[in-house]
């Protein structure tokens, strides 16, 4: 064979084999232990794939082919995530409509896919915006609706302005828009909310049930946002008088600081009940006017302090029975806690800042336990001073004390607190499913007058909305030719008459469709599961299949989604749990995260900085295995990795090694040497488990290790080759196929992993160095594990050692594991 390595000749060959021989087909019914390995699915965008989002997609691929070649039935499934403001964006500046131009990109995407030799069962194949697929998301919102778990709501939303729709506080990073960068606004609109609060705790809870990485758990958390406190409630007086007018409740997480409460500071929203007491009414609507303009991170981030004094009115400290001013103040929001504080300007931030604009007391009640005093505000835990009978106790224990004082005088309790809100279900926009509901005034007249027979809980809650019936899903995106966002708060589809005008389901009277459709994290949040049975017209999936199939063995993508996508999918998970529709608690069992790979230039790769590389360009030039393993070998991971050009050539070289090292292959059996054996077992055993532990740099540094082993031998029988064959395989499928296929029919990936010999495997070595009283005396190889026992009975054997120790007694032995053993002696 003295024909060249030439991967064009052989890639498509084996794609196309690949494809005809159902390869990597999953089977639904199988004996085999299933390995359900999944990609985060992309939105196919107008650039076209990226080598970034190769990275994820080849690492599944390695681990998918190697638990094949393992025996499992693999289900590596690929979709498509459509719906959404990209496309839309897309669509409207390329002039070209959003459906027209996601089949385009899908192509696209689905060709670059395949040239890489990627293993998906694209019998699978799914996209979220086909009426198909979209007729169970909203098959799924509807068992929502039907539960109570959506509400119509009026609240002002996050707006931005050059999206034109409202968004969900996961949208916000910062006070802009995710996407496009705009500075946020609130805007009062029309809108549908999801209750994900209600779900708050078992989220957080069943986290513990997940191999996820520490950073992604703790992301989770961070977003939840669990604080466990105290309610207290302080009574309001009139200025100077005993008669009390209410009382107002505050969340606080330092109960132990109350001593330190110098005013109260209540949420420009919640001031409307004090106002018939208050003195300078004018000033204070004014004031709490305007703060509802800015957005919250303006208001909890602003360094200036505002607010204004409610005159004529003061609070009680419960705790001293002090009086205390109260204030109207934009740092404090409305939707946390009670939406209003007790402050303590000596142990918090934002008090202190507050109390030094408007010159108020500044009261120290807990102090650093090392006693050194502290330049105020002191914020950690500490010891309590001036502070009565609790003086002396430390934080923590203040808090149970004064929790119990306040809950015995019924002034107080425990109480908690998620800072995750409910999510904004509605975009007004054109591109995404729309809601399954029509309002009907009839309806609504019958159950505001009482007659609630034959509503189910969603209609009652929301007196006027009745769910399309399920029957006549899919509710299907009218096609249109305008479908610009309109800016006013309402969706395009508003404007198509002829579309919204429709019958009442329940009661025939003329009514009106939603127009707002839903935001593009709805199709991604159950798409896993239709990858189980994606062609099912009679309900999502099979719970046969389900069952079978769930949960997903191993999810790889990007920290990006550690919040939003991996929240709002949990969360619909487990309400499908409670319905009963899916079998377990959590859908995702392993979470790995891919780290960004960033251009040669060390900058992210996009269009504006024109560094972006294409996947195809590498492949034309050195071909797919090459473009596979420089993937695999850029660096660890999970972490960022820049793309050097340089570098792909090195694997290009291994690769046309590899190739040549046929000509040395022979048929006839051949003992090898015991060196080439511990090579080849321990490269078994560090491919195998590398791959497990995402070390897939290292793993193809073993197997270079390998083939330079290899490349000295003169003759290298058959059964040894095709052991570096086939853990080559799941890195380079096409070169290692074509090799393997001059020896067998069957395809490499229905040949079995090969198992390493344990008798060949070394334990790794180091130097172990030993002292006597600190002084080092000898140092020799030994094994890495090596145990305290038999470090010190090696040392001892040693001649210079026992020198070294005559007419002394060892009193002690240090041990440093791989490292040292210390003797430490007496005369
Ligand atoms: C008194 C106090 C003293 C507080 C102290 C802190 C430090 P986390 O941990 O984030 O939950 N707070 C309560 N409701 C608020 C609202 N609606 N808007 C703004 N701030 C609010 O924070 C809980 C703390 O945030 C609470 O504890 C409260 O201030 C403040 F030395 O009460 B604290
Ligand atoms: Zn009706």
């Amino acid at each position: 064979m003295a024909v060249k390595y030439n991967p064009k000749k052989i890639e498509k060959k084996w794609q196309k084999f690949w494809e005809e021989k159902k390869i990597f087909k999953a089977s639904d019914i199988s004996k085999k232990k299933k390995f359900y390995v999944l990609d985060m699915f992309p939105y196919p965008s107008g650039a076209g794939l990226h080598v970034g989002h190769l990275r994820g997609y080849i690492a599944t691929d390695v681990i998918a082919k190697k638990r094949m070649m393992e025996g499992f039935n693999v289900l590596h499934p690929m979709g498509w995530d459509a719906f959404g403001l990209p496309a839309e964006n897309y669509a409207i500046s390329h002039k070209i409509h959003p459906e027209v131009a996601v089949k385009r990109n899908i192509k696209r995407f689905k060709k670059q896919i395949q040239n890489v030799g990627l293993g998906y069962d694209w019998s699978r194949e799914i996209n979220t915006t086909d009426p198909n697929y979209y007729k169970w998301t909203q098959w799924i919102f509807l068992q929502m609706f039907k539960r109570g778990l959506v509400l119509e709501s009026w609240e002002p939303v996050n707006w931005c302005p050059k999206c034109k729709t409202g968004l969900a506080n996961e949208d916000v990073e910062e006070g802009r828009c995710e996407r496009c960068g705009e500075k946020i606004e609130k805007k009062p609109l029309r809108q549908w909310i999801i209750k994900i609060t209600k779900y708050a705790e078992r989220l957080l809870s069943d986290l513990k049930l997940l191999d996820w990485e520490e950073e992604i758990i703790e992301q989770q958390k961070n977003w939840i946002g669990k604080s466990i406190g105290a309610e207290i409630k302080f009574k309001i007086f009139k200025e100077g008088e005993k008669k009390k007018l209410t009382q107002i409740t505050i969340f606080t997480t330092r109960l132990d600081t109350i001593f330190g409460c110098t005013f109260l500071a209540i949420a420009p929203e919640k001031v409307e009940p004090l106002l018939p007491w208050v003195l300078n009414r004018d000033k204070v609507k004014a004031y709490s006017k305007e703060a509802q303009r800015k957005s919250e991170i303006e208001r909890s981030e602003e360094k200036k302090k505002t607010g204004v004094k409610l005159k004529g009115i003061e609070a009680e400290n419960p705790f001293t029975g002090e009086r205390i001013p109260i204030f109207v103040a934009d740092y404090v929001l409305p939707h946390y806690g009670s939406g209003a504080i007790m402050a303590v300007p000596a142990h918090d931030e934002r008090d202190y800042e507050f109390a030094k604009k408007f010159s108020l007391e500044i009261k120290e009640v807990v102090r650093p336990r090392d006693k050194k005093e502290k330049s105020l505000p002191f914020v950690e835990d500490g010891i309590l001073i001036n502070s009565g009978k609790f003086s002396g106790l430390s934080s923590k224990e203040a808090r149970e004390e004064m929790l119990k004082w306040a809950r015995k005088r019924k002034i107080g309790k425990k109480a908690i607190y998620y800072k995750m809100r409910d999510w904004v279900f509605a975009r007004q926009r054109y591109w995404g499913e729309p809601i399954p509901l029509v309002f009907c005034e009839n309806c609504k007249k019958k159950i505001e007058a009482g007659r609630k027979k034959g509503f189910n809980k969603g209609e009652l809650l929301n007196p006027g909305w009745i769910a399309i019936p399920e029957k006549d899903l899919p509710v299907k995106l009218p096609k249109v030719k305008y479908y610009r966002p309109t800016g006013t708060g309402e969706s395009p589809l508003a404007n198509i008459k002829k579309w919204v005008k429709t019958k009442c389901p329940k009661c025939g009277s003329e009514a009106k469709r939603e127009t707002n459709t839903m935001p593009q994290w709805a199709g991604s949040c159950w798409y896993y599961l239709r990858y189980i049975d994606p062609k099912n017209d009679k309900a999502p999936f099979s719970k046969k299949k389900e069952k079978y199939w769930m949960p997903v063995d191993l999810y790889v993508g990007g920290a990006e989604h550690a919040t939003r996508h991996l929240l709002y999918a949990r969360f619909w998970h487990k309400f499908l749990y409670d319905i009963k529709v899916v079998s377990t608690k959590e859908p995702f069992k392993k979470l790995k995260h891919v780290g960004i790979i960033l251009a040669a230039d060390g900058r992210k790769m996009s269009k504006r900085w024109g560094n972006v590389v294409n996947p195809d360009d590498v492949v034309k030039e050195y071909g797919a295995d090459t473009l596979r393993l420089y993937e695999m070998f850029i660096g660890p991971f999970g972490e960022k990795a820049a793309w050097k050009p340089d570098a792909i050539i090195g694997m290009r070289r291994f690769l046309e090694k590899v190739w040549k090292l046929k000509e040395r292959v022979i048929k006839k059996e051949k003992e090898i040497s015991k060196d080439l054996k511990i090579i080849l077992h321990q490269t078994i055993k560090k491919v195998s488990e590398d791959i497990e532990e995402f070390k897939f740099n290292t793993a193809i540094s073993q197997l270079m290790i390998l083939l330079n082993a290899l490349e000295k031998e003169k003759e290298i029988p058959l059964n040894v080759y095709k052991i570096f064959l086939k853990l080559l395989a799941p890195f380079a499928p096409h070169i290692s196929e074509e090799l393997f296929s001059f020896y067998e029919k069957r395809s490499i990936f229905r040949s079995s992993w090969p198992q390493f010999d344990k008798r060949y495997i070394q334990a790794p070595k180091v130097l172990l160095i030993v002292q006597i009283d600190g002084k080092t005396r000898d140092k020799f190889e030994v094994e890495a594990g090596l145990s305290q026992e038999k470090a010190k009975a090696l040392a001892l054997s040693r001649e210079k050692i026992k020198k070294h120790l005559e007419g002394k007694k060892i009193i002690k032995v240090i041990f440093v594991q791989g490292k040292l053993i210390n003797f430490v002696t007496k005369k």
